[in-house]
């Protein structure tokens, strides 16, 4: 364990009634990060996602692969305002209060075909420029500077770098603590130790909580290493949802598929060798590796 950290005892089961009570209101649905207005709250817990059809296949096929527990159950489409939606699970429902955590997964958060595209139609964009600048204003080239814009890929590569997906396989993308503001400061935060800083704070130095991480983390970590789906598709821009809340209930959750693409035949991945342009891996299952591992390190030694 790292000194100075204080760790909170479990709380004891009588605590946790009176914590539940006390805060206990209608579930509102809390949006941590992603695309701003693309989720609604649906009728009886569920979530409505606009609509994308990658993102529909990827859900069907899950509801048929071992990783189904590891997933919002997927609904179908329903029609909003001339909108269509994915209707899922609404996975904060069952939670009083809860914290929430987004960890954008994989050494890679743009596609091979998004790669190939910029090549052959380069369209430079100003809204990334601005967004480069406002965290680091030396970061463009002297290119971008005079065009006021970049390429997607150049942003997503510049933001790899700068948070851990590129060393560590995933990235803190945002958080929300019980009560608390969505704090999505995290696009520096990149050292082992940075990460670390944020998990603790994120798990409030909670034993019993964090237990419950790893133990769910280990669980997907196993299925994933034998599912179906898992092997054959091009993992990109997924999130993990971590969610838990007084009562010491967590829950882990692969969530946001729109980037999630089958492989040609008879292309499999091991989602841990690194990427080289061509062979399609995403750094999946190291992230996930180097995320139980840090967890692991933050537990106290007995
Ligand atoms: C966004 C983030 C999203 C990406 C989006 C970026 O950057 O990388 O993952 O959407 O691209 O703007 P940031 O987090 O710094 O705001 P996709 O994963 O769907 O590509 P977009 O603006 O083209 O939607």
């Amino acid at each position: 364990m790292t000194k100075n950290t204080t760790w909170k005892k479990p709380k004891t089961p009588g605590n946790l009634h009176a914590l539940s009570v006390q805060h206990k209101k209608p579930q509102q649905w809390v949006q941590v990060v992603g695309h701003a207005g693309s989720f609604h709250a649906g009728d009886c817990g569920m979530l409505l996602k606009r609509f994308c059809e990658g993102e529909q296949r990827c859900l069907q096929r899950l509801m048929e692969d071992a990783l189904r527990p590891f997933v919002p159950a997927y609904h179908g489409v329903v029609q909003r305002a001339e909108q269509d939606y994915n209707m899922m699970d609404d996975l904060l429902t069952h939670f009083n209060s809860p914290s929430i955590m987004d960890c954008k997964m994989g050494s890679r958060t743009y596609l091979e075909e998004e790669l190939l595209k910029a090549r052959e139609r380069p369209q430079p964009r100003k809204d990334m420029f601005e967004k480069m600048v406002a965290v680091d204003p030396e970061a463009p080239t002297a290119q971008e500077r005079a065009q006021q814009a970049v390429l997607k890929t150049r942003y997503m590569q510049w933001r790899e770098t700068l948070s851990s997906t590129t060393t560590l396989g995933f990235r803190i993308e945002g958080v929300k603590k019980t009560e608390g503001m969505c704090n999505t400061n995290f696009k520096r935060t990149k050292s082992r130790e940075q990460v670390m800083e944020a998990l603790k704070d994120f798990v409030d130095c909670n034993i019993q909580i964090l237990r419950g991480y790893l133990k769910r983390l280990k669980e997907l970590r196993m299925v994933l290493e034998t599912s179906d789906f898992f092997r054959t598709y091009e993992v990109v821009g997924s999130s993990l949802l971590f969610v838990h809340d007084g009562t010491g209930k967590v829950g882990v959750w692969m969530i946001d598929f729109g980037k999630t693409v089958p492989l040609p035949p008879p292309l499999t991945l091991d989602h841990r060798t690194p990427w080289v342009e061509g062979n399609r891996e995403d750094g999946y299952l190291w992230g996930l590796d180097n995320l139980i591992d840090i967890l692991s390190s933050l537990l106290p030694v007995t």
